[in-house]
């Protein structure tokens, strides 16, 4: 049955052929990627050690909440993997191991706790082998999973890790699915369904209150099922739901995902793509009527192109790629958010986020098109040329200024980093044959199915 999914899916899939010859420098860049990560890592060690986040100018750190959850070590450890960078793995590793605990009495938001925390100990668990990253993931997943325990299913956003107490019953579709695949590795690892079965049971709650466009929209009542907003998008508060649809299909096999992706997909063609003289975008608009209610776009609408890519539409992952790539360069890097109908900043900071390089490194794959690759080493140089400080890297408060934020997201080092060194690492490294790569960029390999891709070529295999 896999199998068939699998070839089905290989035809709707794009073709691509591999780079003639390697690209220049390729090796001298990894090395160089590799020399960011471990500086971002070291400012991390010397300042905010043990701490969730490192604040490098002020050369001190911060946690999220009440206590730590070693936020930063657990994100940044499959990039580690990935990099073959032993020697921190192992500092990490300690780390890891002595010092995490999940019996705190905090709230914390389920979402952002997952993708980071629970998909980077499972990844770590894949990528390392260690069994005691996935017992942490476990642990941690038990207690963040009172979410579910609502009137519609659709799960309320913050939980208390010790008490199971649930707060926060407004919530909106990219904290209701961008669980899916965590979630799922888990049922598939541990064998217990429930963790997969509960998070797609709220998934299919919110999916079956969408729109007459077929679109969601951006706030939910978990309680009532109402729609607190009906604004359609792909920027944050939806985003990874929908990526989640598309790579939990291709990770799960699951029928019912596909028809969900499917139908989303031919919605967002229709009104949320924007062709205007500026460029391909994708905008705003009301999930019941359709109508257009803003033109914005910013730096995670990117991970878009993503998407299209895995679903086989380079034609249209080309032209956004291009947008992309303009909102990149016109102040040499990207902010928040613009109105693309005037190129106008309308947030002007950047997080350091990965979306726009992952989008960059996916169209790089599919087409194989060299000129892609050097969108990617100019996001990089960029990166350095304006978040490197004497001793770390740093967000910007304003990419018109390039004035510095001292705070360092741990997704720098699970996702920033990571996509950067894929551009440049050996082929050996990394293959989208062997993994999805969850939405903060952790790689998850199915190892519970012999042959799961079927005839299914990913990008680079052409
Ligand atoms: C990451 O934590 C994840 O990619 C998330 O899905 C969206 N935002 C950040 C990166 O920008």
């Amino acid at each position: 049955m896999k199998k068939i999914v699998w070839m089905t899916l290989a035809v709707a899939l794009f073709s691509c052929s591999k780079p003639a010859a390697e690209p220049s420098g390729k090796e001298m860049y990894a090395g160089r990627v590799k020399a960011a990560f471990i500086k971002g890592w070291d400012a991390y060690k010397s300042y905010a050690y043990g701490k969730d986040a490192v604040n490098p100018m002020a050369k001190t750190g911060h946690n999220w909440y009440t206590e730590t959850l070693l936020m930063t070590p657990v994100d940044a450890y499959s990039t580690m993997c990935l990099m073959g960078l032993d020697s921190i793995k192992n500092e990490a590793k300690r780390l890891i191991f002595d010092d995490l605990s999940f019996d705190k009495d905090m709230k914390v938001q389920q979402f952002e706790i997952v993708i980071r925390i629970v998909g980077g100990l499972i990844s770590s668990y894949q990528l390392d082998g260690d069994k005691r990253f996935l017992d942490l993931a476990v642990d941690l997943a038990d207690r963040l999973m009172p979410v579910f325990d609502t009137p519609t299913g659709i799960p309320y956003r913050l939980v208390n890790l010790r008490t199971g107490e649930i707060e926060g019953n407004v919530t909106n579709p990219c904290e209701v699915g961008c669980m899916l695949l965590e979630y799922g590795m888990l049922s598939k690892l541990t064998g217990n369904p429930e963790y997969y079965e509960k998070c797609k049971r709220g998934i299919v709650a919110l999916y079956n209150r969408r729109g007459k466009t077929g679109l969601v929209g951006g706030g939910i009542n978990c309680d009532t099922g109402e729609w607190t907003d009906t604004q359609s998008h792909l920027g944050g508060g939806i985003d990874a739901f929908y990526e989640y649809l598309l790579k939990g299909y291709i990770l799960f096999g699951d029928e019912d995902l596909k028809k969900m992706w499917d139908s989303s997909l031919a919605s967002i063609n229709k009104y949320l793509a924007d062709e205007r003289s500026t460029g391909y975008w994708m905008g705003v608009a009301d999930m019941n009527t359709g109508k257009r209610t803003a033109t914005v776009f910013g730096a995670l609408h990117c991970f878009w192109n993503g998407c299209l890519v895995l679903e086989g539409d380079t034609a249209r992952a080309k032209r956004l790629q291009e947008s992309i790539f303009k909102m990149w360069t016109q102040h040499g890097i990207e902010p928040e958010l613009i109105d693309y109908t005037t190129m106008e900043v309308k947030m002007p900071y950047y997080m350091i986020r990965p979306e726009a390089i992952e989008a960059t490194y996916y169209v790089w794959k599919a087409t194989g098109d060299p000129k892609y690759y050097e969108m990617g080493k100019t996001m990089f140089e960029s990166i350095e040329r304006y978040c490197q400080t004497e001793d770390g890297y740093v967000q910007l408060k304003d990419v018109r200024t390039k004035e510095k934020w001292d705070t360092l997201e741990s997704f720098f080092f699970a996702e920033t980093m990571k996509y950067c060194y894929l551009f440049f690492a050996p082929d050996s490294v990394f293959s989208f044959k062997d993994y999805v790569l969850n939405s903060e960029a952790h790689p998850f390999r199915n190892t519970w199915e012999t042959g799961w891709r079927g005839d299914y070529k990913m990008p680079g295999e052409r």
